[in-house]
């Protein structure tokens, strides 16, 4: 299985929930890497080309103001197959159809409140990390048990 990077973003609704540490900490524990971080509240512009693919959909305008009412967590994490594994564990987008144990199976109800957005192809996953983080927002980094060798 590769190593790759995939894009990763607690919604307005996970970060005024109080989510931020719960969802940082299930990707950690699984033992992906972080390389990238920041809380932002999304430009119209930004949010429009990032769910560019649902333009044409009734929901297009509620979802742009919803991701742009407040701050979003956006992220950058890397490890093997960590595109597929983390939409697993995300769960499906309607959280009443999202198993338990994935992160909306767990802790949402409403398919426009689904607290998180998960890159769901390589393709996808470079646009979005092209779109939210500048080449030098990404951090290379080495765990820990790789360089504490003393
Ligand atoms: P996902 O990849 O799981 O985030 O789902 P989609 O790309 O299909 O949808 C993006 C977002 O649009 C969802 F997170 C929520 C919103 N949406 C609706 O509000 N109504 C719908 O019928 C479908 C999606």
């Amino acid at each position: 299985m590769a190593t790759e990077r995939t894009f990763l973003a607690i919604k307005p609704d996970g970060v005024q929930r109080g989510l931020v540490g719960e969802i940082l900490g299930r990707f950690e524990r699984k033992g992906f890497k972080l390389v990238g971080l920041k809380q932002l509240v999304p430009s119209r512009e930004l949010a429009e080309s990032h769910y560019g693919v649902h333009r044409e959909r009734p929901f297009f305008a509620g979802l742009v103001a919803f991701i742009t009412s407040g701050p979003v967590v956006a992220m950058v994490w890397e490890g093997d197959g960590v595109i597929a594994s983390a939409r697993k564990l995300i769960g499906a987008t309607k959280p009443l159809e999202a198993e338990p144990g994935t992160i909306r199976g767990d802790l949402a109800v409403n398919i426009g409140r689904n607290v998180i957005h998960g890159s769901d192809a390589p393709e996808t996953a470079d646009f979005e990390i092209g779109l939210w983080f500048q080449p030098s927002e990404l951090c290379e980094w080495t765990p820990a048990d790789q360089v504490w060798r003393v």
